[in-house]
């Protein structure tokens, strides 16, 4: 049988969770706003925009449509510099084999990335070539959690959504899982992601033996 397995990037193939932080505090820093690892974490998974828009509200500060597109524009220019300095040792331990295991068994495999930075990373880290299809945030125009991105990454591998199991560890990106009718497997905290079919801390904890199931489960 054949499956399609659709890969979040950031928080399950790379953190670069941390490097969205670095530049969404010095941004919000500078507008007076205070911003620690509990405001980022409720901006995994979210847009671009709508995380300016959120650290906006929760400073109760408004700007000009002028400003908002400068403010933009430097957050993801600091976010780059961090990139483009990344390299093939921020893969999240064992992704690479669980990709590579996947490829092995002839299963789809796509990206469904909130990120429009999504192709760029995967090419610095070098492991583009292993996605049959990416849709990211430059291809939607709705944001997890609507299914949207999902529902694309399905259509492109050319597999039905009930035959789709997703990758996420985004509290939006497991519901927008949930909507488009896949298997959502979490992949963080059991606490945070308890609205997952499935939890796993990290990659390690999964098995070849769960991969089968999934690949052999009829609907
Ligand atoms: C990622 C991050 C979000 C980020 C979004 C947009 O989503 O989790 O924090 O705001 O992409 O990124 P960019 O500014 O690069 O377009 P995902 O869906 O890969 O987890
Ligand atoms: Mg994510």
């Amino acid at each position: 049988s054949n499956k399609g397995f659709i890969f979040d990037l950031d928080g399950v193939i790379v953190d670069t969770a941390k490097y969205h932080f670095l530049a969404w505090r010095n941004l919000a820093n500078s507008l007076d706003i205070d911003f620690s690892e509990k405001e980022n974490e409720q901006l995994k998974g979210v847009s671009r925009v709508r995380s300016l828009e959120k650290i906006l509200e929760w400073g109760n500060k408004t700007i000009s449509d002028h400003e908002f597109t400068a403010l933009m524009a430097q957050k993801n220019e600091e976010y780059l510099a961090y990139i483009d300095k990344m390299d093939r040792s921020e893969l999240l331990p064992d992704v690479l084999h669980y990709l590579d295991l996947l490829k092995e068994k002839e299963q789809g495999i796509a990206l469904g990335s909130a990120s429009k930075n999504a192709r760029r990373i995967l090419k610095q880290i070098h492991i583009i070539d292993k996605f049959e299809a990416i849709v990211d945030g430059n291809d939607v125009s709705a944001a997890k959690p609507d299914p949207e991105v999902f529902l694309n990454a399905a259509e492109a591998l050319n597999i039905t959504p009930e035959n789709c199991i997703v990758f996420e560890d985004s509290v939006a990106g497991v519901t927008a899982a949930n909507r488009a009718n896949m298997i959502s497997i979490g992949i963080g905290d059991k606490e945070v992601l308890g609205h997952a079919d499935y939890v796993f801390k990290d990659f390690t904890e999964l098995s070849e033996e769960f991969i089968d199931e999934l690949i052999n489960r009829k609907n």
